[in-house]
Parts: C-alpha cells; sequence; structure tokens
C-alpha cells in the first residue's frame, strides 16, 4: 500500500487556490422551516447561504429584514474590532506587547452571531472571537489590560494574552487547547435543559481545531440529548500554515452535521446579513426544543495567524486582495449606502471616533501597568485563586518561596 502525504490546495508562490470553490448565487438558496429533518436539508451544506449581491442589495429568502438600526450597530462592533486589532499589533511590534491575535476578514462572524444571540446565550469562542466582547460593549481598556497582565486585568495576569474570560457578559474563559469549548459548550446546554431555561450556547471552533477529537464528542452529545447548542466552525481557510483541505475541507465542514441527525448550514461568513439570519434560524431551532446546529463559516483570515507567525512563508502575499467574498465591513458599508442609512461622512466620523476610543483606552489601560515597568504581583501570586483549599503541598511550596 502506499500511502502519500496530503497535498495543499494552496502555497507559498502558487496561484491562490479560489477557482475551485463551491459558491452560491447571493438570494440562491432555499432557506427551510427551523424546525426541519437534518436529512431532509443535507443540500444546504454544499451551497453558501448569502443575502447581499454584488450590487450591495439584500436579495432572497434568507434575508432578515434587519431594522438600519442593527444594521449600523453592526458596523459600528465590525469597525471597533478591526481598528482595535490595528492598533494591538502596532503596539505588539513597539515591544508594549507581548503578543497579539488579529481577526482582519472575520469581524463579521463575532459581530453579527453576537447580535442575533441574547445576552443570557453563553458564548464559548476561540481566541479570534475578541469581537464578541466589544460587541457585548466590554470597554476596550478591559481588553487590554488583559493582554498587558497589568493590576486592571480580572484574570490576575494568569492567562496568557488574548486568552480572555468574562462571566459578567457570558463570554467562556478562552483555552488554548484547541476545541475543548465544543464539548464544554454542549455540556453547559445540556444544563441549560435540565434547568428548563431557554438559554442557549453557542461554541466557535477554527477549521483546523475541528480535526480534535472534542469536535466529534460535541456533535456526538449534543444530536443524542437535542441540546440547544449552535456548534460553529469558522472556516477561514488556514490552520497557522495548514490550509483547509488538510483538515478535510475538499468536503465542506458543514456536511459533517449529517451525520449526526444535525444540520449543517454553509455561509457566507462576509456577508453580515446571512450570518445573521443562520444564526437567527439556529437559536429558533435550539430554544423550541429541536436541538444543535453545525455551521460553517467561511471567510478568509487576511491577516498573519498570531504576531508570531510570517504567511508570507506558505501562501501568496495577495490572496485575501483575490477572496471572491470580499471585506465584510466594506460590504455591509456598502449596503447600508445603499438602502440611504449611511454615508461617506459619517463612516469617516465613525472612524475617528473609535480611533479616538482605543487610542484613549490604551492609555487608560496602560497607567494602571505596562511590560516593561509593572507593577508586577509577587512571585507568590501564581498560587493564588487556583484552588478553593490549597492542597497542603502547594501551602508548603508557597511558605518555602516566602522564606527565600
Ligand atoms: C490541541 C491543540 N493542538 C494544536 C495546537 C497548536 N495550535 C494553536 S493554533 C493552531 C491552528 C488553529 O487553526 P484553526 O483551528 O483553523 O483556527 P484559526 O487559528 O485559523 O482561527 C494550532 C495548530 C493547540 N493549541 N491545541
Amino acid at each position: 500500500m502506499n500511502s502519500k502525504n496530503p497535498e495543499a490546495t494552496s502555497k507559498s508562490g502558487n496561484q491562490t487556490g479560489f477557482k475551485n470553490l463551491r459558491l452560491s448565487n447571493a438570494g440562491e438558496v432555499n432557506r427551510p422551516d427551523e424546525f426541519s429533518e437534518a436529512v431532509d436539508i443535507s443540500k444546504l451544506a454544499f451551497n453558501l447561504i448569502r443575502v447581499l449581491d454584488d450590487d450591495h442589495q439584500a436579495v432572497g429568502p434568507w434575508d432578515p429584514e434587519l431594522a438600519p438600526r442593527i444594521l449600523r450597530n453592526g458596523l459600528r462592533h465590525m469597525l471597533l474590532t478591526r481598528i482595535f486589532d490595528d492598533r494591538m499589533l502596532m503596539m505588539q511590534r513597539q515591544g508594549r506587547l507581548s503578543f497579539y491575535v488579529k481577526s482582519t476578514g472575520e469581524e463579521a462572524v463575532s459581530a453579527a452571531q453576537c447580535l442575533a444571540l441574547k445576552p443570557d446565550d453563553m458564548m464559548f469562542p476561540t481566541y479570534r472571537q475578541q469581537g464578541l466582547l466589544l460587541a457585548r460593549e466590554v470597554p476596550p481598556q478591559e481588553l487590554i489590560c488583559q493582554l498587558l497582565s497589568n493590576s486592571g486585568d480580572r484574570l490576575k495576569g494568569m492567562q496568557l494574552p488574548v486568552m480572555y474570560s468574562n462571566a459578567d457578559v457570558n463570554f467562556f474563559a478562552i483555552s488554548g487547547t484547541l476545541a475543548t469549548q465544543f464539548s464544554q459548550a454542549v455540556g453547559w446546554a445540556m444544563a441549560s435543559t435540565y434547568k428548563g431555561d431557554d438559554n442557549l450556547a453557542c461554541a466557535w471552533v477554527g477549521e483546523g481545531g475541528s480535526a480534535e477529537p472534542d469536535f466529534h464528542y460535541a456533535l456526538t452529545f449534543s444530536s443524542v440529548y437535542k441540546s440547544p447548542v449552535i456548534l460553529n466552525v469558522v472556516n477561514n481557510q488556514w490552520a497557522i500554515s495548514t490550509d483547509q483541505s488538510i483538515a478535510g475541507g475538499r468536503y465542506p465542514f458543514a456536511a459533517r452535521g449529517t451525520g449526526y441527525g444535525i444540520p449543517g448550514l454553509r455561509v457566507d461568513g462576509n456577508d453580515f446579513l446571512a450570518v445573521y439570519a443562520v444564526t437567527q434560524w439556529a437559536a429558533k431551532r435550539a430554544r423550541a426544543g429541536h436541538g444543535p446546529t453545525l455551521i460553517e463559516l467561511f471567510t478568509y483570515r487576511a491577516d498573519a495567524h498570531s504576531t508570531s507567525d510570517d504567511p508570507g512563508k506558505y501562501r501568496p502575499k495577495d490572496e485575501w486582495k483575490h477572496w471572491p467574498l470580499g471585506d465584510p465591513l466594506d460590504r455591509l458599508k456598502q449596503h447600508l449606502i445603499y438602502i440611504d442609512e449611511w454615508s461617506e461622512e459619517q463612516h469617516t466620523c465613525l472612524l475617528e471616533e473609535l480611533n479616538t476610543m482605543v487610542v484613549k483606552a490604551w492609555e487608560e489601560a496602560e497607567s494602571l501597568g505596562n511590560l516593561s515597568d509593572g507593577p508586577w504581583p509577587p512571585t507568590t501570586a501564581m498560587f493564588d485563586y487556583v484552588y478553593k483549599e490549597m492542597p497542603v503541598h502547594l501551602q508548603k511550596q508557597r511558605q518555602e518561596l516566602l522564606e527565600e
């Protein structure tokens, strides 16, 4: 038997691999009833749900017909996320931040999905959904305090930068171990059913992370227990230097739902309206007791994986420019202008306002401590906040440290 290593569909120096993408036209995909059987709607996983067309109109049965107020709010959150990301990268390059992860090009995922949920719904994100915190109106300076591990950090410096956690806004602690949040979200959703409330859990994983066993545990348990959970695979084409085909993306990730009896929806992740609409669909299904939905958000990671990565080494430098589904911010902006609910002038003002807000947030956060000058917590702080009752051997170690 000859077993060959799989070939990536995209490589540095190659032409972009976008020619073979399975795309549908805006408005083309039908919108079945939220309570349909997974097997009856399995074709949705092979199409691409899209609402915004090339002329910036909202078309077809998935148009969620949102009030302009919600669209403007979505645009604001996406812009804030992009501006925040850009500024944090700048701070990292200046040596004022140790590490950062941007979400450039994927802002519609967090903004639209968060706005389509209720505040009591519990979110189980990855490190690339900082936009959820901003969409739940967490002040940017709070995020920066976590990035700096300073005295304003609610996690007391006990997590790596970008591994946020915020119980106040139902944002579960981010784990560096990929995909663990998927099965945790299902556990939370099962508890929600036992308690008899109508809150749901919403979890995200990258397409690379979907190759982890936790992904399959989550699908099995949520299917068997019909848990109120939305399971999202953010297919941004790249898992660091590994393109999506290596995680199995030659076959749509959404299609994995059908085998478990879970509807799989594949959506244009750069189309704010389409992302909102599929999330609403899945939320209605979950709250009515019909169980989970698997959503594949088809998007593109426009920037590096993290500040420790150089994408020029493994993919064409200009690949994002060729992404056929465009920039989510620009698409929503153009739609708002098209329906006469936005203008270039308003856009410029908003950009200025948000830029100023983020610059001020940095200054405020840094006044509570920075990387070079501290203040730093005492070494013994590593023993704090871990155990309710500290085991004796750790109490001893802590004491030894104090006596050094
Ligand atoms: C279980 C596990 N395996 C490997 C890693 C190392 N790692 C961190 S991020 C990453 C790529 C993840 O890619 P993807 O899931 O597609 O998400 P993206 O970063 O593109 O948003 C890898 C392999 C890890 N953190 N955890």
